[in-house]
């Protein structure tokens, strides 16, 4: 198959048609976009760490995080930055090529908070893993300091469809976020990007989010795919679970959209079963959160996903492989001149 265009001019209409498409064709069309641009044998293994969980100000309505819900999760403090290099430390010993990050924080505000978050950035990259951070808005110079200290990538999830938005979360609007991306993506530093489904969007609302994903200029290196994990105490605790093949839809159409980036088995895979979970690295998914926990939820036991993995005949990608932001030099202009 010759490698269709990567394109940003995508409309919600043709996002849509692809999310309709007969479930077999709909995977036909994202495992050969997934061969034509991707590595098919390598999968990104991907740990989490929540380095300053809970009491968070902002009222997204699927998180346990929010201090606003009783959803049982405790505030705690900033992690000292051993402890983190510890846990990076056992990550990679377990196989993950990149450390991820976060914080229940509404945005960066400078100060020693930061700091030490800087610090960590620094003593990750050092141990030789990718370094991703999620600590919510920022502007310039503060990517700026953490680009500096070696971060490799800054996850900031548009969630779902601008039109949906206002929903799930009031305190930042969708156009904050944008904001944020925009520096992220003007420092140079890769832009992990995506949404979450099952929270009663509707399929125009799921195809809104991949278009407007797939009309950044590059695409978001990385684009998590969660499914909601309806957590106790919040507003979206209830909602009809999300039929598994739905979630395998919208990874399919994230590969299709974004032949190039990273498309991750976020949030969620716990409720998938092992069949569904087959089915969404068929439909290109080429990252999964590896580890025990994901901040405050379950992840699958790492035992299983490399059993897993093995049967599938699918081995870990080595770090530095996921990022395709060019970094040109001035000397290499002069070498190839
Ligand atoms: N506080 C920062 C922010 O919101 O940007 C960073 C951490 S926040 C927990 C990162 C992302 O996790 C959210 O944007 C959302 O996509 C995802 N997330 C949080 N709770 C979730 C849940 N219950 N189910 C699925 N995804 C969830
Ligand atoms: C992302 O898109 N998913 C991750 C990561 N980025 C930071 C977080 C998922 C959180 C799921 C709910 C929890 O464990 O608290
Ligand atoms: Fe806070 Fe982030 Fe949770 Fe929203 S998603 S409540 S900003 S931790």
């Amino acid at each position: 198959m010759n490698a269709p265009a990567v394109r940003h001019d995508w409309t919600t209409e043709e996002v849509l048609a692809l999310f309709q498409l007969p479930f077999l064709a709909l995977l036909d069309r994202a495992r050969d976009t997934h061969r034509a641009f991707q590595d098919p044998t390598k999968v990104q293994l991907a740990t989490l760490a929540n380095i300053k969980p809970g009491g968070c100000t902002e009222d997204c309505a699927y998180c346990p995080q929010a201090a606003r819900y009783s959803t049982g999760v405790k505030p705690g403090k900033l992690m000292q930055v051993e402890e983190v290099v510890r846990a990076a430390k056992a990550a990679k010993e377990a196989g993950a090529s990149r450390f991820c990050m976060g914080a229940a924080w509404r945005e960066v505000r400078e100060g020693a908070a930061f700091d030490r978050v800087v610090d960590m950035v620094r003593e990750v990259n050092a141990l030789g893993v990718e370094v991703c951070v999620t600590l919510g808005m920022l502007d310039g110079p503060q990517i700026q300091r953490l680009k500096e200290a070696g971060l490799s990538a800054y996850n900031h999830n548009l969630d779902t469809s601008r039109e949906f938005y206002d929903d799930i979360i009031s305190t930042r609007t969708y156009d904050d976020r944008l904001k944020t991306l925009a520096h992220v993506r003007e420092a140079g530093v890769s832009v992990c990007c995506g949404g979450i489904v099952g929270m009663g969007e509707t399929l125009r609302d799921r195809a809104g989010l991949i278009a407007t994903l797939g009309n950044l200029n590059p695409h978001p290196e990385s684009v998590p795919i969660n499914k909601l994990v309806q957590a106790k105490g919040t507003p979206l605790e209830g909602q009809p679970e999300l039929d598994s093949v739905e979630y395998v839809r919208t990874v399919a159409v994230a590969r299709i959209v974004m032949p190039r980036s990273m498309v991750r088995l976020a949030a969620g895979r716990l409720s998938l079963s092992r069949e569904a979970r087959i089915l969404a690295f068929q439909a290109g998914a080429n990252s999964i959160f590896y580890g025990e926990t994901l901040l405050t939820t379950a992840n699958p036991a790492v035992d299983e996903d490399l059993a897993l993995l093995k049967e599938l005949g699918l081995t870990p990608m080595e770090a530095r492989c996921a990022i395709s932001v060019p970094v040109v030099h001035e000397h290499d202009h002069d070498a190839h001149a």
